[in-house]
């Protein structure tokens, strides 16, 4: 094992944890990404719905379940069909999600696990290190006031709602896909709202964020994408049952 890949040893995190990736047109970041993570687990499912790049077509030596697609739907309902998949798995005592894009560390994942591990919590959220230099100033301001308009309306105390690398109790996973069908990134925020609003127990941990330049791997559009999420805001906060009542810990 080479230095980047000797990462501190977490009980459980080999075995336990089942890594679902979303993947669409992620081009070569995916098998960089792969390269990573395979070795810290067992199980890792991709999902891919549509991609015209070819990014998953040869994975030949990588132990990925891959479950292909035929149309695109988006990253939410790629985030349930993979969840189904892992929940399915006899051994996924905690499902990681972590994008394709290489915008996610694997190396942050042990830490992730120990979070989730220590706090017996039901999902973990990575926050991140948005630095100026590296991340684009759109991103960075996108992010931040979405925070803080869930945290004003719905008393979401999470820095960072966007952030998708997470990692999932079979409990909450299993509630989340019951509930919630599946959509493009507004399915990340309703993630959240059914922590906080079901009573879970929903903690954050820094994660590294990993920005290209010009931020090419994105398929996020700025208005569409975001009118989507503050939609899901709108109507959670519109709907007195789902008013904030959990138990919290961050
Ligand atoms: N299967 C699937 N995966 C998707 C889809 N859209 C995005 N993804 C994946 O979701 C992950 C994150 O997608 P991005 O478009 O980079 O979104 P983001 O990282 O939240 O936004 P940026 O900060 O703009 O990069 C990547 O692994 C993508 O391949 C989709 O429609 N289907
Ligand atoms: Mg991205």
């Amino acid at each position: 094992m080479d230095k980047d890949n000797a990462y501190p040893e977490v009980t459980g995190l080999k075995s336990q944890v089942t890594v679902v990736i979303p993947c669409f047109n992620a081009g070569h970041r995916l098998k960089a990404t792969l390269d990573r993570v395979c070795p810290l687990v067992d199980r890792v499912v991709l999902v891919d719905d549509g991609s015209t790049d070819g990014c998953t077509d040869s994975l030949e030596g990588y132990p990925v379940i891959k479950s292909v697609l035929p149309a695109n739907r988006g990253k939410g309902y790629a985030l349930i069909e993979g969840i189904h998949r892992a929940l399915a798995l006899p051994d996924t005592g905690a499902i990681a999600l972590m994008d394709a894009d290489g915008q996610h560390d694997p190396g942050d994942l042990p830490a992730l696990f120990d979070v989730y591990r220590r706090h017996d919590a039901d999902l973990v959220i990575g926050t991140r290190q948005l630095d100026r230099a590296r991340t684009p100033w759109r991103s960075r301001f996108g992010n931040q006031v979405t925070a803080w308009v869930a945290g004003k309306l719905l008393r979401c105390p999470l820095s960072d709602t966007q952030c998708g690398y997470r990692i999932l109790s079979p409990r909450f996973a299993g509630a989340f896909v019951t509930m919630v069908s599946g959509g493009r990134y507004e399915t990340e925020m309703e993630m959240i709202l059914l922590a906080v609003n079901g009573g879970y127990t929903l903690l954050s941990a820094p994660v590294t964020t990993i920005y290209e330049a010009g931020n090419r791997s994105s398929h996020f559009r700025k208005v569409r994408d975001s009118l989507r999420i503050y939609g899901t805001l709108w109507r959670a906060l519109r709907n007195p049952d789902t008013a904030p009542r959990s138990r919290r810990r961050m």
